[in-house]
């Protein structure tokens, strides 16, 4: 998505512009909102994702992030953040709200993550390219396509930490999900996504490349609904 790509001071001239255009704002905006979930299993790295999108999209954020941590340091209940962008689509002018949320991955709160994906526009699987958590990548793979056959919701798969020493090759990993051996899908998304949240590579075009579907997706059940 364009949006999500322009630098926040660019963002912020723009909202500057159209604020000067404030009549014509009010009239012609449409509010649309997404939710987006990173789900994975327990310590791939998906508070990591968020701390990089917020430190990425900081300036535009409407709500800070909140996070509520166990006393070993990882999260109960859910970390929560909202974007917001400004999109023109055939000549209508568009703010569009996102809330990203991660889910916990403690078995022991698996009805919370259930909740956390109720609702979703779409998701990002984190897995962990530490070799021993393959049979938990598996594991919450499933979970996640299950959930998303039932509502067809779009995901895209992010292989998380793989500066480990060790790491699970990407074939390996997508030959144990099930996934195609190839790079890419014909419309240029990656299979799967290699990164690094820790250095912050790849998180954006992860996270981009969902929000590309999820829009397209949104405007084309609208043209096919009128
Ligand atoms: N080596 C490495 N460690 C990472 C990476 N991303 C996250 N971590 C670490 O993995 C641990 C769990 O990360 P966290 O984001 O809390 O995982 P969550 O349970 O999925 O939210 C933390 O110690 C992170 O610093 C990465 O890309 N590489
Ligand atoms: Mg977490």
């Amino acid at each position: 998505m364009s949006g999500t790509s322009v630098k926040s001071d660019e963002i912020e001239k723009k909202r500057n512009a159209a604020s000067s255009k404030s009549s014509i704002r009010g009239k012609g905006e449409q509010l649309i909102q997404f939710k987006i979930v990173y789900w994975g299993p327990g310590e791939s790295g998906k508070t990591t994702n968020f701390f990089r999108l917020r430190e990425k999209f900081g300036l535009t954020t409407i709500s800070k992030g909140f996070s509520i941590e166990t006393t070993d340091g990882r999260t109960l209940w859910q970390d929560s953040l909202f974007l917001s962008f400004d999109f023109t689509f055939a000549g209508q002018y568009y703010k569009i709200i996102i809330q990203v949320v991660t889910c916990t991955g403690q078995e022991r709160f698996l009805s919370t993550r259930e909740y956390v994906l109720d609702g979703a526009d779409g998701i990002v699987f984190v897995g962990d390219s530490n070799a021993e958590k393959m049979e938990q990548n598996k594991r919450s793979f499933r979970e996640l396509v299950s959930f998303s056959n039932e509502k067809q919701v779009p995901f895209v798969i992010q292989l998380n930490k793989r500066d480990l020493e060790g790491a699970v090759r990407m074939d390996e990993f997508k030959k144990q999900l099930g996934l195609p051996p190839d790079v890419q899908y014909p419309d240029g998304s990656l299979v799967v996504y290699p990164a690094n949240a820790l250095k912050g590579d790849n998180i954006v075009p992860c996270f981009e490349d969902l929000m590309i579907e999820v829009i397209y997706g949104y405007f084309k059940d609208q043209c096919n609904s009128t």
